[in-house]
């Protein structure tokens, strides 16, 4: 987590097919805006200071391109990453088949559990509906259940708990990452003690 007053505690990438609504969700997370004409985005980043359970963090949201000719920058975004949003469009069900291949390079990238969170956006569009919600569920079930979240960044439905989920289950992973080290520690003095025992008690098989 950071050290410094300018770093950012956690970092999240969204990541997803093209114009399925990551620039829309980010913007109506940083501005309470909704973004309502297609630009497709090359990468841009945000910042914002949020509290969640009483806690501030500042996060840094990397917002990436859908499309494919920025595959380099986006290796960049994942390598930097703590957390990241799956978002696939509620309303187009082949941008459910695009976080499979997006997903293993994260686990490849990373060599690790990670952080994710899986966003089927544009709820709103309940007359151009292709996903039904069991899309979403199962996927999440396959991926270990990682959280799922039907949402619109029209209408600002369930965006903030998106971010605030990130955010939670970073925390949780640095907590459980300091336990570790510190059961790590314990376990290495509690060799040495036994080591400096195993010596002491040859030391007076000698004497
Ligand atoms: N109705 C509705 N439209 C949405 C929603 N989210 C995004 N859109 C629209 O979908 C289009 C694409 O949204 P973007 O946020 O630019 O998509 P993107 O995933 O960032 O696309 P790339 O930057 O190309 O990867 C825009 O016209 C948005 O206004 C939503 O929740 N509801
Ligand atoms: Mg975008």
């Amino acid at each position: 987590m950071a050290d410094k007053d300018d770093a950012a505690d956690i970092k999240i990438v969204m990541l997803g097919g093209g114009g399925v609504g990551k620039s829309a969700l980010t913007l109506q997370f940083v501005k309470g805006e909704f973004l309502s004409t297609y630009d497709p985005t090359i990468e841009e980043t945000y910042r914002k200071t949020m509290e969640v359970d009483g806690l501030k963090s500042v996060i840094e949201i990397m917002d990436t391109a859908g499309t494919e000719q920025f595959t380099a920058l986006k290796e960049i975004y994942m390598k930097a990453g703590n957390a990241f949003i799956l978002v696939f469009s509620l309303t187009h069900l082949g941008s459910v088949n695009e976080l499979g291949e997006l997903r293993e390079q994260i686990l490849r990238l990373k060599g690790r559990k990670v952080p994710l969170i899986l966003v089927g956006n544009k709820s709103d569009l309940k007359a151009d509906r292709q996903c039904p919600q069991e899309v979403g569920a199962n996927l999440s079930r396959l991926w270990g259940k990682i959280p799922y979240y039907e949402a619109s960044a029209r209408k600002g439905t369930n965006v903030d708990e998106i971010f605030e989920d990130a955010v939670r289950q970073c925390r949780a992973m640095e907590t459980s990452t300091q336990l570790d080290k510190k059961k790590r520690k314990e376990g290495l003095a509690e060799i040495r003690g036994k080591g400096r025992m195993g010596l002491d008690s040859k030391k007076c098989v000698v004497m």
